[in-house]
């Protein structure tokens, strides 16, 4: 056997390069993939194949391209590193049966990863991982992966290099108010964390007429020795350009580009919860789209009072933009938020973007002419002050099971107040307290930490559940 068993997380499937993450995995998984895509009778439609900034990235998508030509499927393979959402946007333009990023988004330099996207554009949800899974462990212990050279696959026509950017780009305008950017003549600070964004956000936003001041625009694979996740410790860089210049504001996506960080004219970090809910208060009152808002379990409750402002539904979702993605595809929604930073709008791509959400960012601060801080302060004086707080905290295997134990009873006090209601999904147990603060604590499925989520009506709320979170996981 190659290796212990393969399994998607909320994601896509991750490991360690090198120790779960090598070439004859990846052949494995694409292996599986093949054989799942062919059953679905779409193996005529060719797969589009991308790859991230990461060590040997390009190395492992050349593997999926020939095991995908090996089993007769042509593919579309990237001429370069790939954000997620251009990939899904392929899919759907070619009418491909899915798609292949080599990636591991937003987790450290060791990681390496596979995404999966569906026919459709979005990530594959449980049905076909699951399918995935279970063919991929199955090949693990036998010897039937089918491989060819690229040189054999190119001399059958079974790999067409691509250029993903153009069309990607070109859409963009139909999306983004790009005039409203080019009359506000913005100073944009921009930090492409070493990843796919490069060329993509920078690009557009100087196609827009701003003057852009890029940081990290170049690949390394080690992402400065941190994980090009756009958080408020990984954006301090940027947070200092902007503090030593003068910028409207400050913009970030991760590693594979479908998460968005924004940085307030001043450099202060912003919470991505607190943009979604500007981002879809903005877009209700610019945009004349039908259909209601999806947010993820762990997402704040803020989206539901800028909804209920719009008179718009709101629909709830578990964690994975698959969820969201399902539900844009099905016409349900104009706009889908996760708090970890993702998020997408109508006629879009059902993948969370990045891009498509800092160019919105631009325009919301083009065309409001206020610093984030002041339309926030604007927007909780309209819906009410709510707060949130996310924390992750790395376990060990044997506090895990102690952990686990610990979350499988039920909470009647949670820092010192009541629970007067509580909401068990896949992802965990929701605790909802007297005072209309919740909590909520779960493992994550990309990453080996617990996250905690928290809400709140003020910061030293936050504080104690925080606290109390910590605590709780960490059993002391
Ligand atoms: C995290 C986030 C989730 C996101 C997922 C993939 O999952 O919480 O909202 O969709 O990452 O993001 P988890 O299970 O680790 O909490 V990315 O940028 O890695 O595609
Ligand atoms: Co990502």
């Amino acid at each position: 056997m190659l290796g212990g068993k393969i399994t998607f997380g909320t994601s896509g499937w991750r490991g360690v390069i090198a120790d779960d993450f090598t070439v004859d995995r990846v052949r494995v998984v694409t292996q599986a993939i093949a054989d799942h895509i062919t059953e679905q009778g779409l193996k005529d439609r060719g797969m589009v194949v991308g790859y991230d900034t990461r060590f040997l990235s390009e190395r492992f998508a050349e593997e999926a391209v020939k095991v995908l030509a090996a089993n007769g499927i042509r593919t579309y393979l990237s001429t370069r590193d790939a954000p997620t959402p251009v990939i899904s946007f392929e899919i759907i333009r070619k009418k491909a049966a899915g798609g292949i990023n080599v990636t591991a988004s937003h987790n450290p330099p060791e990681y390496s990863g596979l995404k999966f996207s569906s026919s459709w554009g979005g990530p594959a949800l449980p049905e076909a991982t699951l399918d995935i899974e279970s063919r991929a462990n199955t090949l693990l212990n036998k010897n039937s992966i089918l491989v060819i050279t690229l040189a054999e696959a190119k001399e059958k026509g079974l790999v067409e290099d691509v250029d993903l950017q153009k069309a990607y780009s070109d859409d963009l305008r139909k999306k983004i108010d790009i005039e409203s950017i080019r009359k506000g003549k913005l100073k944009v600070a921009v930090d492409l964390l070493y990843g796919t964004g490069k060329d993509y956000l920078d690009s557009a936003l100087r196609d827009a007429g701003c003057t852009v001041t890029v940081i990290h625009g170049h690949r390394d694979p080690l992402f400065g020795g941190r994980s090009p996740e756009p958080s408020e410790i990984n954006l301090a860089e940027l947070s200092a350009v902007m503090k030593k210049g003068k910028f409207d504001i400050g913009l970030a996506v991760d590693g594979d580009a479908d998460r968005f960080g924004i940085l307030d004219c001043d450099g202060t970090y912003v919470n991505p919860n607190q943009a979604l809910a500007l981002l879809l208060d903005y877009l209700c009152r610019t945009r004349t789209w039908n259909g209601g808002a999806a947010r993820s379990f762990a997402t704040t409750h803020l989206i539901d009072a800028v909804a209920k402002k719009h008179g718009i539904d709101v629909y709830e979702t578990g964690v994975g933009f698959k969820y969201i993605g399902d539900l844009l595809v099905q016409g349900k929604i104009m706009f889908g938020g996760e708090e970890s930073a993702g998020m997408t709008i109508k006629d879009h791509v059902p993948e969370k973007d990045g891009i498509v959400a800092c160019l919105l960012a631009a325009e919301m601060v083009a065309r409001e002419k206020r610093s984030v801080k002041d339309m926030l302060k604007r927007l909780y004086k309209d819906v009410g002050t709510i707060l949130n707080e996310r924390i992750n905290i790395r376990i060990t295997d044997t506090n895990r099971k102690e952990m686990a134990e610990r979350l499988s009873k039920p909470l009647t006090e949670i820092g010192g107040l009541r629970v007067k209601g509580k909401k068990t999904t896949a992802d965990g147990t929701k605790y909802m307290l007297e005072d209309d603060s919740w909590i909520l604590m779960r493992a994550s499925g990309t990453e080996p930490v617990v996250r905690v989520y928290v809400e709140a009506g003020s910061g030293e709320r936050i504080e104690e559940l925080v606290g109390a979170g910590r605590k709780f996981i960490l059993g002391q």
